[in-house]
């Protein structure tokens, strides 16, 4: 059987058509390259990424530092399982809680792993610590989460793409309105059985939706109140990307248990972790989780290396001067394009536009084909929004020449 070679965009189009699971609606690019912030399709066109695989690939595409520590590691052990110890995991764990200021980490693969991970953690804290009925502990979610996509993660989604056709759920979830601290309240107070309050701090597949400032402080402090965790998922907006290195900081809130995945490996292969005290971590005693490649050592050199670029190249402040720069020149496009662009929103290098249908219909999703055409990826969500999310190495000049694409096409739509 000999190895199929791609030698154009529509033949690996038609390929995935045939023998792939049809799971995804992709923009019509087949990428085989990428560099940076640049990505280049079969053909050799180049494009600026402006989605940075769902901020995996906070670092940019390749990084040599990361790709260095995963192909040295990779000709000297990539995997143990955790039946054994490796000489790689514990220096990981070290780094990582240094890092966010933790006592125990526990590396997963995925992150819906990571969340899957994080509610058991909490629940098994409910009931070792907190004296709540077995089975009876019950966490608490927001409308329009995205938290990954297991039977057990889309059991709390509020998504009818995310559910419909999936159920029977797991029950044990109470959902309430984002950014509304009297529904915590009330919810809290009504109910003893609550082990944990799931949260993204920014939510991202919703849209970019930012929460009023101090939202995440009065949640946390309503959780103290009522001994519950909280539980920060940070796949999306952790590592730099909202300008901060969580967005959390922005409330100066540090969550019970802490959620990473994504550009925990900088795109090179999937890494997650879950973070927490001593007093919670220490509730999964030997025996009672995991997962065959969770905490293997080529992951372990990875997600070192992938911190390490953040902090070397001051990424976290880079996103920052450059998302509010970002957005001034977004908002230049609602002033010239009221009736297109309704709202600008975002921290840092996650930040979404919101595309109002045209009369002959046209929608967000012609203006990122759009955008394709001119070099620049993006994907819309949820129909109207357009989230922009480059990888946080990029410079200024190349945040301009993005921004003159996007507004090219914009006021030519
Ligand atoms: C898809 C969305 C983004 C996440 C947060 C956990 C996970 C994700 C905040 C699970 C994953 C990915 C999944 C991917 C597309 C992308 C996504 F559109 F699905 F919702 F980014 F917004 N928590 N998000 O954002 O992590 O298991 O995927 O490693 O499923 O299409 P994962």
């Amino acid at each position: 059987m000999s190895t199929p070679t791609i030698t154009s965009s529509q033949q690996a189009i038609d390929t995935e058509h045939q023998y792939g699971a049809h799971n995804y609606h992709p923009l019509p690019v087949v990428l085989n390259r990428g560099e940076g912030v640049y990505l280049w399709d079969v053909e050799g066109k180049r494009y600026y990424d402006f989605l940075s695989a769902y901020s995996a690939v906070n670092q940019g595409h390749c990084h040599p530092k990361i790709v260095g520590a995963l192909t040295e590691q990779a000709q000297r052990l990539t995997l143990t399982s955790r039946a054994f110890y490796n000489d790689k995991l514990g220096a990981a764990e070290e780094y990582i809680c240094e890092y966010f200021g933790y006592d125990k980490a526990l590396y997963m693969n995925s992150g819906a792993e990571a969340v899957e991970t994080a509610i058991k953690l909490a629940r098994k804290w409910g009931y070792m610590k907190k004296g709540i009925a077995p089975n009876k502990a019950e966490m608490v979610v927001v409308e329009h989460n995205f938290h990954g996509r297991t039977t057990g993660i889309i059991s709390f989604s509020t998504d009818p793409d995310s559910t419909k056709g999936f159920g029977p759920y797991m029950p044990g979830y109470k959902v309430i309105p984002y950014n509304d601290v009297e529904a915590l309240e009330r919810t809290l107070q009504e109910n003893p059985n609550i082990c944990g309050f799931l949260v993204e701090p920014i939510q991202g597949e919703a849209g970019v939706v930012v929460p009023d400032k101090g939202y995440l402080a009065e949640a946390h402090a309503l959780c103290r109140q009522y001994n519950v965790l909280l539980l920060a998922d940070e796949i999306q907006t952790g590592i730099g990307r909202t300008g901060k290195l969580l967005a959390s900081d922005y409330d100066n809130v540090k969550a019970d248990i802490l959620i990473l995945g994504k550009a925990l490996s900088g795109g090179v292969l999937p890494v997650s972790c879950v973070l927490a005290a001593d007093e919670i971590m220490l509730c999964i005693q030997p025996g009672e989780h995991g997962s065959t490649f969770g905490g293997n050592p080529l992951a372990a050199v990875v997600a070192i290396a992938a911190l390490e670029v953040v902090s070397e190249e001051g990424l976290t402040e880079n996103a920052n001067r450059l998302g509010e720069m970002f957005r001034e020149r977004m908002r230049r496009l609602i002033t010239q394009r009221p009736e297109l662009v309704t709202l600008v929103r975002g921290r840092g290098l996650l930040n979404a536009i919101v595309i109002a249908p045209t009369p002959d219909g046209r929608t967000a999703w012609d203006v990122c084909v759009a955008l394709k055409d001119k070099g620049l990826l993006a994907k819309p969500t949820h129909g109207d929004i357009i989230r922009f999310a480059p990888p946080l190495v990029m410079t200024e000049e190349q945040l301009h020449a993005c921004c003159d694409i996007i507004e090219e096409v914009i006021l030519a739509f």
